[in-house]
């Protein structure tokens, strides 16, 4: 098994390496952001409460995101079509990091490594303000940018040293072409199982 989680700040390029790292390694794949997105597009009463915290940038609270994620694992243990999970936008807390180990630790698996993006705060901004001329993302704007970046560096930061200290935390530089990137993603992940 392959379950690998994608990590960095808001606009890192998490949701862009994900479709080629599904495609490459035959992945499920799980993003909490569009899985929010998809309960707010459907007014669900939990699109309408994450609503309100993405769009003041802050993060949802914890269960919500361990559910949608719990559901998710149940669902890939009956396919045997997968090889593995990329988990992308989660875990974003410590207590998010913890909930994931003890829900794979009951499927007889395990996360393999986490690959993080490291992109400067100034080339985010820019590129999230590129993405909002076109996305109907409420959370694309310049303050909401800020918060979220706040919000980063505050709570999901700390989760990077969870899976050092389980040797298993991997960076590569997230400046350059896409494909530039997913080349230097594919040769950490290829080490990391
Ligand atoms: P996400 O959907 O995860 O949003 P993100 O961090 O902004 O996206 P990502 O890093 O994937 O950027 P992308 O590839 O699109 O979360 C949204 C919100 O949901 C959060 O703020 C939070 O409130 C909530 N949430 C989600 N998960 C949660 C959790 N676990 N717990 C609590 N709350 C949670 O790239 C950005 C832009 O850069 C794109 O326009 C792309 O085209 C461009 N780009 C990508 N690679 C590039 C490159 N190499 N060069 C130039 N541009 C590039």
């Amino acid at each position: 098994m392959l379950n690998i989680v994608i990590f960095g700040p808001p606009g890192a390029g998490k949701g862009t390496q994900s479709q080629l790292l599904v495609e490459k390694y035959k992945l499920a794949y799980i993003s909490t952001g569009d899985a929010l997105r998809a309960e707010m597009a459907a007014k669900t009463a939990l699109g309408l409460e994450a609503k309100a915290l993405i769009d003041q940038g802050q993060l949802v609270p914890d269960q919500m995101v361990i559910d949608i994620v719990q559901n998710v694992i149940i669902a890939r243990q009956s396919s045997k079509e997968v090889e593995g999970i990329l988990f992308d936008g989660f875990p974003r807390t410590v207590l998010q990091a913890q909930a994931l180990d003890r829900m794979l630790e009951h499927t007889g698996s395990a996360i393999s490594c986490m690959v993080s993006l490291d992109v400067p705060e100034k080339e985010l901004i820019e590129r999230i303000l590129i993405r909002a001329k076109t996305s109907d993302r409420s959370d694309d704007n310049e303050e909401t940018i800020t918060k979220r970046l706040n919000e980063y560096l505050l709570k999901t930061k700390p989760v990077a040293e969870y899976y050092i200290a389980q040797g298993k935390f991997r960076e590569v530089n997230g400046l350059g072409s896409i494909e530039e990137i997913s080349d230097r993603l594919i040769s950490v992940i290829d080490e990391c199982h």
